[in-house]
């Protein structure tokens, strides 16, 4: 009986062993961050799950479950021993908060730096003086001359002064309608009377005209035409030959030109809108000009004309033109790179498209003749009476 009990005994044991055997659950993970488990449920079949992303120190666990019996049971022990970290849903999208836009940038000084007022009663004194005016000397004729590079907005500017002083749209000089041009549209030297009332009747300063500066030696006005136009050499009509400047011998030039023939006030036009874009072997003819006008004694102005393209709120409200902190930014660098003092550089827009007189252009427009024709007229009257004093002496 005993030997019963012990032989059954066995036979139990031997089962309860293979049972256990048959579910021993092997658990194999790699120190890497990809684990893999393996279940055997029988010797024959295995079932692999891989989790990614898990750090798990151990290398080999081998856990003996006498009643693991399916695999969520095991998967929950494992994931006591070593919580696996279920992917976590993705947080919801917060949406970006909103952008603030950047304060803008402020514009716009508090105060004018140079003061204008824009009424018809600052107006019609300005326009009156100009009316009224008679050069102090027997020169006859103010000249002034304007240049720059091409479409800078010359020829616009001659027109801009017919249509102030005559009160309507005019348009002496020819300018050109396509902006961005390679070519300068002025290609002669003309002088621009301008008209008063009455019949026959012209006001006592005239502009010329020339065509515009380019980098290219072979394009554009020469340098050498300009210093001779200084000087009173060339004649009223002179077609400009980029390749050849002026030479003695020709029609239209003058050997012995007097005071009349001569350049009294030079007018350097530079478009505020490009300043910064013009080369720089414009910028050294320009300079260049003005040093012989400098040696000559000619006195120097600058006007910077498409102020409407240059800032949006002076192209808003033209008035307010000097508190416009980019206009007094592209008349410093007017300023800087012509070594001409602020107090010679006027902005203007120029008519180019209104048929009607507007306040704010006109006013622009005056201020900058009134101080030409003044420096102009200082400058005839030093020649006269000072080089007569220095005769005497
Ligand atoms: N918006 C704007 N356009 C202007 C202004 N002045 C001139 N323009 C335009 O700019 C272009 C060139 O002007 P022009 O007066 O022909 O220039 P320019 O210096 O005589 O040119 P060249 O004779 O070719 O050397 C034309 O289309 C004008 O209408 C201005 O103040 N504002
Ligand atoms: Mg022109």
């Amino acid at each position: 009986m005993k030997d019963l009990s012990s032989t059954l005994f066995m036979f139990y044991s031997q089962l309860f062993l293979r049972d256990v055997h048959r579910r021993t659950e092997v658990y194999r993970c790699s120190s890497t961050a990809r684990a893999e488990q393996t279940t055997r449920l029988s010797s024959d079949t295995s079932l692999h799950i891989s989790t990614q992303q898990q750090l798990i120190p151990t290398d080999t666990v081998v856990m003996n479950h006498s009643r693991a019996h399916n695999l969520s049971w095991f998967l929950n022990q494992r994931q006591s021993l070593h919580p696996v970290q279920k992917p976590q849903p993705a947080p919801a999208q917060q949406p970006a908060p909103a952008q603030q836009p950047a304060p803008a940038p402020n514009t716009e000084m508090d105060k004018p730096w140079r003061q204008i007022k824009w009424s018809e009663d600052f107006k019609k004194p300005l326009l009156k003086e100009l009316k009224d005016f008679q050069p102090g000397t027997e020169v006859s004729e103010i000249k002034i001359l304007l240049h720059g590079p091409i479409g800078a907005g010359k020829s616009s500017f001659v027109n801009s002064i017919n249509t102030v002083l005559r009160g309507k749209n005019s348009a002496s000089a020819l300018a050109d309608s396509s902006t961005g041009q390679s070519q300068s549209f002025t290609l002669k030297f003309k002088t621009h009377r301008l008209k008063k009332d009455g019949p026959g009747k012209f006001y006592p300063f005239v502009f010329t005209d020339i065509m515009g500066l380019e980098e290219e030696k072979s394009k554009g006005v020469q340098i050498k035409d300009i210093k001779k136009i200084l000087k009173g050499h060339v004649k009223d009509g002179y077609s400009f030959n980029p390749l050849k400047p002026i030479e003695k011998g020709d029609l239209s030039y003058i050997t012995n030109p007097s005071l009349k023939d001569k350049v009294h006030c030079l007018v350097s036009v530079l478009p505020g809108d490009r300043i910064s874009f013009i080369s720089d072997g414009v910028i050294q003819k320009m300079r260049d000009v003005r040093e012989k006008a400098r040696d000559l004694g000619i006195p120097q102005v600058v006007i910077m004309p498409m102020v409407d393209r240059t800032c949006p709120l002076v192209k808003e409200n033209l008035s307010k033109i000097y508190t416009s902190k980019k206009i007094k930014e592209k008349m410093e660098e007017c300023s800087n790179k012509l070594g001409v003092p602020m107090n010679c550089i006027f902005p203007v827009q120029n008519y180019h498209e209104q048929i009607t007189n507007d306040l704010h252009m006109d006013l622009l427009v005056l201020m900058a003749i009134t101080n030409i024709v003044t420096f102009a007229n200082d400058y005839i009257e030093d020649q006269v009476y000072n080089s007569s004093e220095d005769k005497k002496e």
